[in-house]
C-alpha cells in the first residue's frame, strides 16, 4: 500500500519516519512546499490551494491514503480536500487538546502552534469540545517553523513558552506543529521534568495503522 504524507517542509518527515518503522511493508512517498513555507501565516483559502496543488503528486502516484502531517494544512484543507478527492483516505493532524486536557493536573495547559492553526475554526472548536474548564495559554510561536526549517533549530526562542509555563503553573506543553518534533529534546529541557511534552507522531502512525489494517481486511 502507498501511503502519502505532505507537510509545508521538514515537519512531515518525523511522522514518515516513524510511518516507516510501524508499517515496513508500506511504500510511504513525501512531498512539502518548500517554495511557499511557511504555511503559517497565511490565510485559510491560501494554504488550502497550496496544500491542493502539492499533493498532486501523492495523487499521481495512487496514494490510498494522505497524511496532512501538518497542523496547518488539516485546519484549513482536509475537509476540502475530503470533497474534491471522495476516493482518497485523508488522515489530519490536530492539536492534542484532548490528551493535553485529560493529563494535566494544573488543568492549564500550553499549546505551540503556528498563527493560521491558532485562528482556525477546527482549533477553536477543539477548544470548546474539550477544554472545558482547562486554561489554554498560546505563546508567540511565529517564527518557530520557519526557524527550524533552516536548520537553525538550536536557535529557536523558547522563552515565551518557559515563561507561560512558569506564570500560569501549566504542566503539559502541546508540540501543535509538526516541525516542533524537531525541538522536542529542547522544550523538555527548557521546560523542566515536571512538565509533560505532547507531540503526535506516534499517535498519527498507529491511526495510518489502524486504517492500513481495516483496508487489508476489507481486501
Ligand atoms: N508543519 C506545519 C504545521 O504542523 O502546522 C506548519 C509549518 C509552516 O509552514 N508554518
Amino acid at each position: 500500500m502507498q501511503i502519502g504524507v505532505f507537510d509545508s517542509g521538514i515537519g512531515g518527515e518525523a511522522v514518515a519516519a516513524r510511518l516507516r518503522e510501524l508499517l515496513p511493508q508500506a511504500h510511504v512517498v513525501t512531498a512539502h512546499d518548500q517554495p511557499h513555507m511557511p504555511y503559517g501565516s497565511r490565510s485559510e483559502d491560501e494554504v488550502y490551494r497550496l496544500t491542493k496543488a502539492a499533493i498532486q503528486p501523492l495523487l499521481s502516484a495512487g496514494c490510498a491514503a494522505i497524511v496532512l502531517a501538518c497542523n496547518t494544512a488539516t485546519a484549513a484543507a482536509i475537509e476540502p480536500l475530503r470533497t474534491d478527492y471522495p476516493d482518497t483516505a485523508f488522515v489530519g493532524l490536530e492539536p492534542m487538546i484532548k490528551p493535553a486536557s485529560a493529563v494535566s493536573v494544573t488543568k492549564t495547559i500550553v499549546v505551540c502552534a503556528t498563527p493560521a492553526t491558532l485562528r482556525s475554526r477546527r482549533y477553536q472548536q477543539l477548544k470548546r469540545d474539550w477544554a472545558l474548564g482547562v486554561t489554554v495559554i498560546e505563546p508567540d510561536c511565529t517564527v518557530w517553523a520557519e526557524t527550524i526549517e533552516t536548520h537553525r533549530a538550536d536557535q529557536v526562542d523558547l522563552q515565551a513558552v518557559v515563561e507561560a509555563v512558569r506564570t500560569h503553573a501549566a504542566d503539559v506543553v502541546v508540540l501543535a506543529c509538526t516541525h516542533y518534533h524537531w525541538i522536542k529534546a529542547q522544550v523538555e529541557s527548557a521546560v523542566g521534568p515536571h512538565v509533560m511534552v505532547l507531540e503526535p507522531s506516534d499517535a498519527i502512525a498507529a491511526q495510518v495503522r489502524r486504517l492500513t489494517a481495516a483496508a487489508a481486511h476489507r481486501g
